[in-house]
């Protein structure tokens, strides 16, 4: 290979994960059409094959691999919330194929009394779902769970020697906690994958999280283990964006964690020159560890529906050269955007700055 040629990338994806039709997220009760769409994989897939990267189809990876970062209940939940959905009367009775949650049981509600899981499916999904735009139908637990597949297989190959892999994830991940799923999220591929770097033999793992939203899904899975540091920059929660109750710059971790989490949040309309900073900074604070698990949203980019960030695809592809330059093994794992005529580019480009030849 020359030097400055871009390396080939194993790319792990799966067929299975076209499966999950958000359709509709209900969103302040109205139901938008949802931006977290099958036609992200094709529009990955094309820019990474026409990039010359090396496609890899998933296969069933085992099962426990879930339970080291999520609750069994939240698992079969998931598992199964399609299923009983449309055991009931919903689709005769209002026309709605997907798991909606109706209530919500947090401490507002239950106040103290011994409350148990509802009967209901529909009453019992807001046990788990922590938002309403994110609903389970056909197809989401198949196609979640390939996601959580391409993860972890693709930190097996790092595990393996890869010196980067690439896993198309979708739907995303970095917004589910422990027990609970949200933010177009259902199960934490890039937990999955430290996790799998970890129990192959990496001591201490870097998680790089890109995406414009802070993962407070990643970031509570990790907040009080030192194994395990999580670094996000994103959009400020205080500006009023998701996950708005958590990414403030003074979370930084818990007990034996404490100072192994850091959130730099950005002011809305934020462009490369500060981002670029922030990610440096992110690539510096992980360099340290033995391996890295890159989160990467595209949704900063400038066109993007869903963020007010300014990133380019230069920016993105400088992103990539600053955390190659840790020398770290790294799975880089799908999460956000959602501007479908620009969003396998970014991605190319991420991957083109992170994969340039030449030794490491
Ligand atoms: C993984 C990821 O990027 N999740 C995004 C979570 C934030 N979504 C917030 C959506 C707010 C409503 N957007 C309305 C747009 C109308 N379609
Ligand atoms: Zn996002």
């Amino acid at each position: 290979m020359r030097a400055g040629e871009p390396r080939r990338v194993p790319v792990v994806w799966s067929p299975e994960t076209r499966r999950h039709d958000p359709r509709n997220e209900v969103w302040v009760g109205v139901a938008t059409i949802g931006t977290e769409t099958a036609a992200r994989v094709d529009a990955i897939l094309v820019a990474l094959r026409a990039a010359g990267h090396d496609l890899v189809e998933a296969t069933p990876q085992p099962a426990d691999a879930l339970l080291a970062v999520h609750d069994a209940e939240l698992v079969e939940h998931l598992r199964t919330a399609a299923e009983r959905w449309a055991a009931g009367p919903y689709a005769e009775l209002v026309g709605q194929e997907r798991v909606v949650p109706y209530l919500f049981p947090t401490p507002a509600m239950t106040a103290g009394l011994p409350a148990r899981p509802a009967v209901a499916i529909h009453a019992d999904a807001g046990r788990f779902a922590y938002d309403t735009m994110t609903l389970v139908g056909p197809g989401t637990w198949e196609a979640a769970r390939a996601a959580a597949d391409c993860a972890v297989q693709a930190a097996g190959l790092v595990t393996d020697g890869a010196p980067l892999a690439y896993a198309l994830c979708r739907p995303p991940g970095h917004h589910a906690t422990p027990s609970g799923f949200g933010g177009s999220c259902y199960l934490n591929n890039a937990a999955l994958a430290a996790h799998t770097l970890r129990a192959g033999g990496a001591a201490r793992v870097g998680i790089v999280d890109l995406d414009a939203h802070q993962g407070n899904g990643t970031a509570a899975i990790f907040y009080d283990r030192a194994d395990v540091c999580y670094g996000s920059v994103h959009v400020d929660p205080g500006a009023g964006w998701f996950p708005h109750v958590v990414g403030y710059a003074d979370e930084t971790g818990t007990g034996p964690g404490e100072g192994a989490t850091r959130n730099l949040p950005l002011a809305e309309g934020t462009g490369d020159e500060a981002w670029l900073a922030a990610v440096a900074d992110l690539a510096d604070w992980v360099a340290d560890c033995d391996a890295l698990v890159v989160s990467l949203g595209v949704d900063a980019a400038k066109d993007d529906p869903e963020s007010p960030l300014q990133v380019t695809a230069d920016g993105y592809r400088e992103a990539g050269r600053l955390l190659r330059a840790t020398g770290l093994p790294a799975v880089v794992v799908q999460e956000g955007g959602y501007h479908l005529p620009t969003l396998g580019g970014l991605v190319a480009a991420y991957l083109a700055g992170h994969a340039r030849g030449g030794p490491r």
